[in-house]
């Protein structure tokens, strides 16, 4: 999150290292712990998919609980479940750059089917190095990763169209075009940096996404968006920032103008073009990685062309919207009419009607232009303001009666609004400094008014202090009456900044249990214990091993050399759910791998100096799971060990009562 360090400062002043509000969210009531009561053995109401910030992943927690059910490994390494330690998962953090083990992760948005959540997928984004990440929501997985060129911070990632047609991105810096020159002094940023918005295509049935075209713009910062819905389906709409187009102490020279702008895109119009072939296609450099489920395996292809749409010769395409004092969130009400635009640095939100918007483009009610593209008059696009609702507004979600909460960072509160008078209905606060906040379908044509969940940025007194780090901590509101009432604090992974949820019901009974291994193409598989072997191609050495409660097949391995390139592949050959084995060596410089049942997947390892190396099962997988282990022996490059690999084979009596090893 993008705020001043004047205003982080102010935040602590009136909001944190002061006095502590009255009515300190004591949520003691025995109502209110009965209302985020889930008693043992019973599930929760609804998933909720938590950004992980600087962490890269995502977390899922149950609501109202506030149980952490699971992290999802999505940009970053992760040791915990062999997340870029596997051959498997590795192509998958590929990227122009090469491997890149890490990303914040800052926002997502669920697949939607005519507005409404579908529960198919999950999309990320990384801010970063800029990518979009797809989760897929039967197996809690990460199922592709879309690197985008021409683009620096991708920070106003992913929006998704009703239909989950694209999945919008807008770059944070705008940069040299990666077709033009970079190396150009930084003071020519007027001339040589521009900003784009790219628009990833994703596929009906597979989900699998491609850069369809991006759009150049101004090099302004495009900072947050949300789609159109109903009367506004077709158009997109995303904050604006440092419309000065500073490129040093943004803290002041970006904050200079009274407004900022929202864009409003017309993406129907844009895809016409790009039929039409109006776009021109240009050289790009991008990763495109996609795990495959049957091979359980990724591939990264290194991607060379996009096309790309210049919105000064088009300028139907875009119109801005002037909005007051660096605009973050902006978020579009259930009925697809009203665009909220929240300034970090307003007293006021502006509330824009997106029929007021299409009148004022008819009546070319402009106020002259921004870089060419036409700039709607301020008034002609506002449907009001809501005056006086707190400091600092960052970020709106909707119920699904007609009102709208707002997060406010600096007075630390979440308000509750009407969207259609502009009333304020309610206040309550936050401990402290809210970014995000998440309803159920909070921002779809369908939210669930039940719970509201505020993600804080800062935590103070509300746990056990941990040092210097106290982690981020969520709180569970209630909306479901006329006035907020907070439920329950709970510390979340990482910095959460947006979140997005669904009712359980929806895909829980669709989450997979199993792979089956009849179904497993890998090309390294073992499908039963019979077909374990040990294989020497020259100093590679693949072994194809199977796991199954308790023991490895083969358990002793010999005639690996120092030097030797060893791949286990190793097949787990369980068809239960909730069996996964893992799988660990002494002294390997990578990570377990935690292998699912019917799943196959592959350690590489150099084999290190002459020596016996333990290897072992890491998951407790049953009673006898210490006993789940094997040994390797290394002998020295020059040696004559053959290979060799068993099961239960009992002992060469000699070297068992300690005879000189086998030169
Ligand atoms: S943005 S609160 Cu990415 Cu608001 Cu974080
Ligand atoms: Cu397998 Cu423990």
């Amino acid at each position: 999150m993008i705020i001043p360090v004047v205003l982080l400062s102010s935040a602590l002043l009136i909001g944190v290292s002061g006095c502590k509000p009255k009515n300190a969210g004591d949520a003691t009531g025995s109502d209110v712990a009965s209302r985020v009561y889930v008693p043992p053995g019973k599930y929760d109401e609804f998933y909720n998919f938590v950004s992980g910030g600087f962490s890269g992943q995502v977390s899922v927690y149950g609501i109202p609980s506030g149980r952490l059910l699971r992290v999802i490994p999505v940009f970053s390494v992760d040791p915990e479940k062999g997340w870029g330690y596997s051959e498997e998962t590795k192509p998958m953090l590929n990227t122009s750059h090469g491997t890149v083990p890490w990303d914040d992760q800052h926002h997502l948005a669920l697949s939607q089917t005519d507005g409404v959540i579908d529960g198919r997928w999950l999309f990320a984004n990384a801010n970063n190095t800029p990518r979009v990440a797809r989760i897929d929501l039967t197996t809690f997985r990460t199922s592709e990763i879309i690197e985008i060129p021409n683009t620096g911070g991708n920070h106003s990632s992913p929006f998704i169209t009703e239909n989950s047609e694209y999945v919008v991105t807008g770059t944070r810096f705008s940069v040299p075009m990666d077709f033009e020159p970079g190396d150009v002094p930084i003071e020519s940023y007027k001339k040589n940096f521009k900003g784009t918005i790219s628009f990833l295509s994703v596929a009906p049935e597979s989900g699998e996404m491609n850069i369809a075209f991006q759009l150049l713009l101004p090099g302004m910062n495009f900072d947050l968006s949300h789609t159109g819905k109903g009367p506004s389906s077709g158009w997109f709409f995303f904050s604006c920032y440092n419309s000065e187009l500073a490129h040093t102490l943004l803290e002041v020279n970006a904050s200079k103008r009274d407004k900022d702008y929202i864009l409003a895109v017309n993406w129907k119009k844009a895809e016409e073009y790009i039929k039409a072939g109006k776009g021109t296609k240009r050289p790009a450099k991008y990763a495109h990685n996609v795990y495959d489920e049957s091979t359980h395996s990724a591939t990264s292809t290194m991607m060379n062309e996009v096309t790309v749409i210049d919105v000064k010769d088009f300028p139907d395409i875009v119109y801005m919207i002037p909005c007051p004092k660096s605009p973050h969130g902006c978020d579009v009400d259930p009925t697809g009419e009203y665009i909220v635009g929240s300034g970090k640095l307003a007293a006021l939100i502006p509330v824009f009607s997106f029929s007021k918007i299409q009148k004022a483009i008819a009546d070319k009610a402009f106020d002259g232009a921004y870089e060419g593209i036409p700039v709607i008059k301020y008034e002609a696009a506002l449907h009001g303001e809501v005056t006086k609702p707190g400091l600092g507004p960052l970020h709106t979600e909707f119920d699904d009666k007609g009102n709208a909460y707002t997060t406010f960072f600096i007075s630390s509160e979440v308000v509750k609004w009407n969207v259609k008078n502009l009333n304020v209905i309610d206040r309550i606060p936050t401990y402290y400094s809210p970014g995000h906040l998440c309803i159920p379908g909070g921002d779809t044509k369908k939210p669930y008014g039940k719970y509201l969940i505020a993600y804080n940025k800062i935590t103070k007194d509300r746990y056990l202090p941990t040092g210097p780090e106290l982690s981020q901590s969520a709180q569970l509101i209630d909306i479901s009456g006329e006035k907020m009432k907070l439920l329950a604090d709970y510390p979340s992974i990482g910095e959460p900044h947006y979140a997005q949820a669904l009712p359980a019901d929806l895909i829980k009974d669709k989450s997979v249990k199993i792979f089956k291994l009849d179904d497993n193409n890998h090309p390294y598989v073992t499908k039963g214990e019979k077909e374990s072997k040990v294989v020497r191609e020259g100093n590679k050495v693949h072994v194809y091993a199977t796991m199954i409660r308790s023991h490895f097949n083969p358990d002793n391995i010999e005639g690996i050399k120092e030097g030797d390139e060893v791949y286990f592949h190793v097949t787990n050959l369980e068809q239960d759910w909730d069996v996964p084995h893992g799988f660990a060596i002494k002294g390997a410089i990578n990570a377990e791998l935690l292998v699912m049942p019917g799943e196959t997947a592959t350690f590489k390892w150099i084999a290190p100096k002459p020596g016996i190396y333990p290897f072992y099962c890491t998951d407790f997988c049953s009673a006898l799971h210490q006993e789940m282990s094997g040994y390797i022996r290394v002998s020295a490059k020059g040696s004559s060990v053959p290979i060799a690999f068993s099961l239960g084979k009992n002992s060469d009596p000699e070297a068992a009562a300690g005879g000189t090893p086998t030169p």
